[in-house]
């Protein structure tokens, strides 16, 4: 069974975006697993969105030139997005011509593919001129989209395009993501984030309603592994989970936004290169545990996997930290029913063990990574003491006669782990409340 034609990662997300170093990483990166496309469009890069009007100073330029010049070589196309949406006048012909020229400059500079982002924008025309001249938001974002796929179509190079809509997620048939891939060129690829905008599944019975109502297959923008706006307290490197293999006949593609923190967001990207490569033969749990080794590397691969298994939750991932919610349900069964003292000192131990773990972490071989987890390895280590402090005071306890005790898992979230802090530490099986020796 054959992957997805388009494959690769979308520099899209809101924070600090990537260095010139850290890109050219990725896409070495992205290439080294078969993906075959880097879409440029940081949300803060002032220049696709607020001041998208702007030429690159020189600087930049070279920057993006020299991008361009590292994925032709890697063999991974350079899509880049302009987000004009913030400010457009649809209505004047010289905002028209400024988009047309934006991604005819950058073009010019290297990018192979074009793209124009008006996700994040008002949904609703802005601009008197707009309000007078348009029906809708979506009559004058097609008169705009015209424009420019006419012009990409006379120019020489053979430029694809990609349109990710205002309403990037829902059903796939709403009225306004229908009318606009139904105006759209034929060639034209449109993204679309899913059911939501982290969507925690993707299926081919989705793809294909979209498929009938906008009149081409879905160009999957995953928010995964993002963590940025209200998401900046999670570390996203869990599995990839939800994905339909039949998204293999069915979707136009998928790119990954990635965190800021682009070493973490390798994991993840590694798991969507699995998936896009060979959906049909994609395992989530063996693709995650071959990323966390190829990202932390053969020597800390021990340790950083069982620190990972406290850091699974996502918008994709529910299960967080199963091996120590398994470790904790044999402790308290083991408390209740065996001999409590060797359930404490075992525990106790397990315990020391994972605080060597988060000791670890700051001495990972591959520095950047430890610098990125770093304020969750912090966490991970708070909690790790906290659930010892509270084991330790069963020792008087437990050392006397057999004693009951009722563990129970604590109410689960939507992200589980809530009860220990914002940044995650452990489990969905908080720790439970000991009653007093019978
Ligand atoms: C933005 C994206 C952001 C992401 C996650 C799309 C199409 N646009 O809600 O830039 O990184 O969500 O916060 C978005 O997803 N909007």
């Amino acid at each position: 069974m054959s992957g997805l034609a388009i494959r690769g990662v979308v520099e899209g997300f809101y924070g600090r975006p990537w260095t010139v170093e850290q890109r050219h990483d990725m896409v070495a990166f992205i290439a080294e697993f078969g993906m075959n496309a880097y879409v440029y469009s940081p949300k803060d890069d002032p220049y696709t969105r607020r001041r998208w009007r702007e030429p690159y100073p020189d600087a930049e330029a070279a920057e993006l030139r020299e991008l361009a010049t590292v994925a032709r070589e890697a063999g991974v196309a350079l899509w880049y997005g302009v987000s004009p949406g913030l400010s457009m006048r649809y209505s004047e012909p010289g905002d028209v011509e400024a988009v047309h020229a934006k991604l005819a400059g950058v073009r010019a500079l290297g990018a192979t593919d074009a793209a124009l982002f008006l996700d994040d924008i008002p949904g609703r025309l802005q601009h008197p001129g707009d309000v007078a001249e348009f029906p809708d938001l979506v009559a004058a974002q097609l008169h705009l989209v015209g424009q420019v796929e006419q012009r990409l179509a006379t120019e020489a190079g053979g430029a694809r395009f990609a349109v990710c809509p205002t309403d990037y997620w829902g059903h796939g048939d709403e009225p306004y993501i229908t009318a606009l891939g139904s105006g759209l060129a034929d060639g034209t690829a449109l993204f679309w984030t899913g059911r939501a905008i982290c969507s925690p599944e993707l299926t081919a019975s989705e793809a294909e309603l979209f498929a009938r109502s906008t009149g081409r297959r879905p160009l999957y923008w995953d928010n995964f592994p993002v963590n940025d706006v209200a998401m900046t307290h999670e570390l996203h490197i869990g599995p990839y989970l939800g994905r339909d293999p039949g998204l293999a006949g069915t979707a136009a593609g998928i790119v990954a936004n990635p965190m800021p923190l682009a070493e973490a967001s390798k994991i993840g990207i590694a798991s969507v290169a699995d998936f896009c490569r060979d959906p049909h033969a994609f395992d989530p749990e063996a693709s995650w545990e071959a990323a966390l080794r190829r990202v932390a590397g053969s020597r800390d691969a021990e340790p950083f996997r069982e620190f990972a298994d406290a850091v699974r939750g996502s918008a994709l991932c529910t299960d967080d930290a199963p091996r120590f919610a398994a470790r904790l349900e044999r402790f308290a069964f083991d408390y209740q029913f065996g001999t409590p003292a060797d359930a404490v000192a075992d525990l106790r131990l397990h315990l020391a063990h994972l605080s060597g773990v988060a000791e670890r972490m700051g001495r990972l071989e591959n520095r950047a990574l430890a610098g990125e987890i770093a304020p969750w390895v912090a966490q991970y280590a708070r909690g790790v003491e906290a659930v010892d402090a509270a084991v330790a005071a069963l020792e008087p306890q437990a050392a006397g006669s057999r004693r009951s005790c009722t563990a129970r898992r604590a109410t689960p979230s939507r992200r589980g782990w809530t009860a220990c802090g914002p940044h995650g530490c452990g489990s969905s099986a908080i720790w439970s409340t000991c009653s007093s020796p019978t």
